[in-house]
């Protein structure tokens, strides 16, 4: 018996694998991986700022913005990718270039190398959305290295594929029906447009309500209600999670710049008291806005006698963890949003959400907003 032939590009007659599906599905893939790129660079910044980089406390609620368009468009990028991906598909039986030309052999290595980056960079990050990380690696920094592999390997695909891109920017005469064969779907090009263009923008706005409010109610795709929590405010670690149980009467606040500041709670609370609403702008996407009232960081610096320009080692109670220590820069120490808050949405802070004093600060990642505070160190 002979075995039927494997089959080649030729198998796939549907209009639905033309170049010119592959360019609308390419150029909406393209602007979501070019709003999560910029986005994503935003934050790691923020996280790691090189020396040479200012990193401003405003607009107070920029981190929010960007951040939940971070990942907004990285979700949304995952239907689209899925759908290019259909579209061109049997390019996968297409005839392997010869060994002896080099040009096509290594544009189809370096699709190899686009798709499974950005298929790897998009599930990890949807997973670091459902906090779960069931890898060894560290996840920014693997997640920022992709992102570069991601941007070197699209630059070379576009170029390569440019004229075919350019053939195929404006829209071309459909194939009559009649001209295919019976055998094809009978989905039209629009009509796969309209499907595509559906899936991405129900994912969108099933999950945005994580971070935009008014969405909440729809938000049947975000792994967070941004109203769901303890004083109306979600909570990423718990006291519980974090090893931290509450406060004993010998508990100080302590300040060291020039002069040792040491407080009792009763002493903070009796320390002039300012109100900031700022959002919980979490790396994962959720976010919420809050009331919050406390003392003025830049207050504590002066009161303890520090040289303009200072930053500061926030402290906290808990043991170990990335975020038991950060630090605020210049910009954040000296700006009069950010505060040592002991209340939130109008009584003290629970203990989950930093009880006594935490951190919060304009136009900053979650990650950076130290709760359960005990200790600030001045750096001049
Ligand atoms: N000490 C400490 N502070 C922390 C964290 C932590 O794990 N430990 N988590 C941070 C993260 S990731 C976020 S998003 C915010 C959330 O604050 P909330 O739990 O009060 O909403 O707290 C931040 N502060
Ligand atoms: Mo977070």
């Amino acid at each position: 018996m002979k075995l039927p032939a494997p089959p080649t590009e030729k198998s796939f007659p549907s209009p639905l694998h033309h170049p010119r599906v592959a360019t609308v599905i390419g150029r909406w893939l393209g602007i979501a991986v070019a709003v999560c790129f910029l986005t994503g660079l935003y934050s790691h910044f923020q996280q790691d700022t090189p020396t040479w980089l200012p990193v401003p406390s405003r607009p107070a609620g920029l981190y929010r913005v960007s951040q939940g368009l971070h990942v907004l468009s990285g979700t949304v990028a995952i239907p689209l990718l899925l759908a290019k991906l259909w579209t061109v598909y049997p390019k996968l039986f297409a005839k392997l270039p010869s060994p002896k030309d080099l040009a096509p052999l290594l544009e189809r290595a370096s699709i190899l190398v686009l798709v499974s980056t950005m298929a790897l960079e998009l599930f990890i990050g949807f997973l670091n959305t459902l906090q779960w990380y069931p890898w060894p690696f560290p996840f920014r920094q693997t997640h920022y290295a992709l992102a570069w592999i991601i941007v070197g390997a699209l630059l070379v695909h576009l170029a390569v594929k440019l004229p075919l891109i350019r053939e195929n920017w404006r829209r071309t005469p459909e194939l009559a029906p009649e001209s295919l064969p019976p055998a094809t779907t009978g989905l039209t090009r629009r009509g796969l447009f309209r499907t595509v263009a559906g899936a991405a923008t129900l994912v969108g706005i099933t999950s945005v309500g994580q971070s935009a409010p008014a969405l909440g109610p729809v938000a049947v795709l975000a792994p967070r209600k941004p109203n769901v929590g303890p004083q109306g405010l979600p909570v990423n670690r718990t006291a519980e999670a974090a090893g931290v149980t509450g406060i004993g009467p010998d508990w100080r606040f302590t300040v060291e710049g020039l002069r040792q500041l040491s407080y009792t709670i009763d002493e903070l609370r009796a320390l002039p008291q300012n109100g900031s609403d700022l959002p919980i702008a979490c790396v994962e996407g959720w976010s919420q806005g809050a009331r919050w009232e406390g003392v003025r960081i830049r207050d504590l610096l002066e009161l303890c006698g520090a040289p303009p320009k200072s930053r500061v080692r926030v402290v906290s109670m808990e043991k170990g963890g990335f975020y038991a220590t950060t630090e605020l820069p210049e910009e954040f120490a000296a700006d009069p949003l950010t505060l040592l808050a002991l209340r939130l949405n109008g009584g003290e802070l629970a203990l989950d959400h930093g009880f006594p004093a935490r951190i919060i600060a304009p136009n900053r990642p979650g990650v950076l907003q130290t709760k359960w505070v005990h200790r600030l160190e001045v750096i001049a």
